[in-house]
């Protein structure tokens, strides 16, 4: 007989044209707080900006970019090299890799301070993630609305809340057929710290 809570169930978002799972809760309250308030200290934040018309215009949160050495990435026209693991990193990878049948190489960590941070409508789908990329996704902290719209029916819209200790799972054909993004918010709000693993090949 089962005791204690039974766990939350994944659940797969209907979309056409795509592969999304949303597990509401795999870190444990405790571990939420813990990995919270280690990553938002040990992880080496930057605010990276792009030059536009020769003005500096700023990523609207903070990034960083951990994994296996070597690995680089370009992201909105801004090349990285990975930073080596943390020994947490590596702990929150292992958990999600049986749930993605994936092995990462890598992660790029983003930190919403308030309700001004964002993240604009993008898919991610940079050549060096291949063609059908598996990206893990987890979220502690402040909860925030994900928004997805279809690529080719713009009115084709589904938003969910990600809560904290939770892990979505994007695949297959979604990024070749949807945009995703992280909108602002006009509440007062707290902040999050998003994790997305990715494999660079
Ligand atoms: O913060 C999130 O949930 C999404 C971040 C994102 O889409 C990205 O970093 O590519
Ligand atoms: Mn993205």
């Amino acid at each position: 007989m089962m005791t204690g809570n039974a766990p939350l169930q994944p659940t797969r978002l209907e979309m056409p044209d795509a592969d999304v799972v949303y597990f509401p809760a795999i870190f444990s309250t405790e571990e939420c707080l813990r990995y919270f308030q280690s990553l938002s200290q040990v992880i080496q934040w930057t605010q990276d900006a792009i030059t536009m018309y020769g003005r500096k215009i700023y990523t609207p949160r903070l990034t960083a970019w951990y994994g296996d050495s070597g690995t680089k990435y370009t992201y909105s026209g801004i090349a990285k090299t990975a930073i080596p693991w943390t020994s947490e990193l590596l702990q929150i990878k292992e958990r999600l890799e049986p749930l993605s049948n994936t092995v990462f190489n890598s992660v790029l960590l983003n930190l919403y301070r308030d309700g001004n941070d964002s993240v604009a409508w993008h898919s991610d789908n940079e050549p060096e993630l291949g063609t059908n990329p598996t990206i893990g996704s987890v979220s502690f902290g402040e909860t925030r609305r994900f928004q997805f719209k279809h690529k080719q029916a713009a009115n084709r819209r589904i938003s969910i809340a990600l809560t904290d200790g939770s892990f979505l799972l994007m695949r297959g054909p979604t990024q070749h057929h949807w945009v995703h993004q992280v909108p602002k918010s006009k509440s007062k709000i707290n902040e999050r710290i998003n994790l997305t693993f990715r494999v660079i090949y």
